[in-house]
């Protein structure tokens, strides 16, 4: 990759490090409340700013402001945000993109200028049209860095390849790479990436929090945000003392928050999660919530939600979805999110990140105005 850019953090300053926004603006606001953002810390957007979400305009709007009335903001380039080189470049390819996709920064382009794609449209007309009122953004997104490198940290969107010199990494492999966390890198600095969802890590609980793989050194941040149904959008926290680095998260979701009524103690038996592709299951026994199953592919057994289950044309049995199948513990007072309060006996929640069943009866809502979801005030960017 040859665009790698050089930044020296001090000491005795905080780091908050986000990726795969894909377009989802408020969240990203309600983050920035949460990790309470000041002009002194430094913000690092690792990638994938737009496409899949409602906004991708609006965020890249967003953080191009930001970038540019604080020196302390910095972006590096995801797959997503690479788009506009196929556009620049006129490839057909993209017109096809555009056909299956409904949420794209470019869709919302053509949207707000009143040009509809049809199915002569060249790719040589969307181009015209487009680089005249979004030149600015489209030079932005192109201009941005693969990789940032710092005294102590390597920032990129997907993963390193395990070669001599890491710099020596190819760019397209930078932002695409899959599951970084399973191999290995020569930097001698903490990596930081996004684009693959942790939760895809996780092999009892499943757990939308960043994972801090000290062996690897290997920092893995993207909580799944728009692309798992339960993800979340997290904010990596580096608090910079002058001796040491200690991470800490916050994260913003959808789901409505609850207050814990009483103690609910898990059953230690059911445990571990269904994910993408690993759908296919063989049902052993069912009970009146849970039903026993062998997940075909990795031969573990699980207890399914019944209401996760259902039956194709053949006969075949499958998850619904990526699932929990844990119950987790909660205590009197704790607040969590509901995910999902439809099926009969058990309600699916989020605890600081992991997600699990929790018997029914036990929760109420949280007015979020009252409570002060989020309280933390501001001082210049929200
Ligand atoms: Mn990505």
């Amino acid at each position: 990759m040859n665009k790698i850019k050089e930044l020296w953090i001090p000491r005795n300053t905080r780091v908050i490090v986000i990726s795969d926004i894909h377009g989802e603006l408020e969240l990203f606001k309600d983050l920035l409340k949460k990790a309470a953002l000041s002009p002194e810390d430094y913000l690092i957007i690792n990638g994938d700013l737009c496409e899949k979400g409602s906004n991708s305009h609006g965020v890249v709007h967003y953080i191009m402001e930001l970038s540019a009335t604080n020196p302390n903001v910095h972006v590096t380039e995801g797959n997503c945000d690479t788009l506009v080189e196929d556009l620049v470049e006129e490839n057909p390819k993209l017109l096809n993109y555009l056909r299956t996709r409904t949420r794209s920064i470019i869709h919302e382009w053509l949207d707000q200028i009143g040009f509809e794609l049809n199915e002569d449209t060249k790719i040589e007309e969307v181009k015209q049209c487009l680089m005249g009122p979004y030149s600015e953004e489209i030079n932005w997104l192109m201009g941005l860095p693969t990789a940032i490198e710092t005294n102590d940290y390597i920032f990129v969107h997907a993963g390193l390849e395990d070669v001599e010199d890491w710099k020596e990494t190819d760019r397209i492999k930078a932002i695409t790479y899959r599951s970084f966390l399973d191999h290995a890198h020569t930097a001698d600095k903490y990596v930081i990436v996004g684009h693959w969802p942790v939760v895809n890590y996780s092999s009892e609980i499943p757990s939308h929090n960043p994972i801090i793989d000290e062996t690897r050194k290997i920092i893995a941040i993207d909580g799944g945000n728009v692309i798992k149904k339960t993800g979340q959008l997290n904010a990596l926290i580096i608090d910079r003392t002058t001796d040491k680095d200690t991470f800490s998260y916050k994260y913003t979701d959808h789901f409505p928050e609850c207050e814990v009524l009483e103690d609910f103690h898990a059953d230690p038996v059911l445990t571990g999660s269904i994910s993408y592709p690993s759908y296919e299951l063989v049902p052993i026994r069912k009970d009146e919530h849970f039903t026993l199953c062998e997940q075909v592919e990795t031969i573990h057994r699980l207890y399914v939600k019944n209401e996760y289950i259902k039956q194709n044309e053949n006969g075949q049995t499958h998850a619904k979805n990526d699932l929990s199948c844990a119950q987790i513990n909660v205590q009197k007072e704790d607040i969590v999110s509901l995910v999902d309060d439809s099926c009969s006996g058990f309600d699916l929640i989020k605890k600081d990140g992991v997600e699990g069943w929790i018997v029914k009866g036990i929760l109420q809502k949280v007015d979020q105005q009252v409570t002060g979801k989020v309280h933390t005030k501001v001082t210049s960017y929200v």
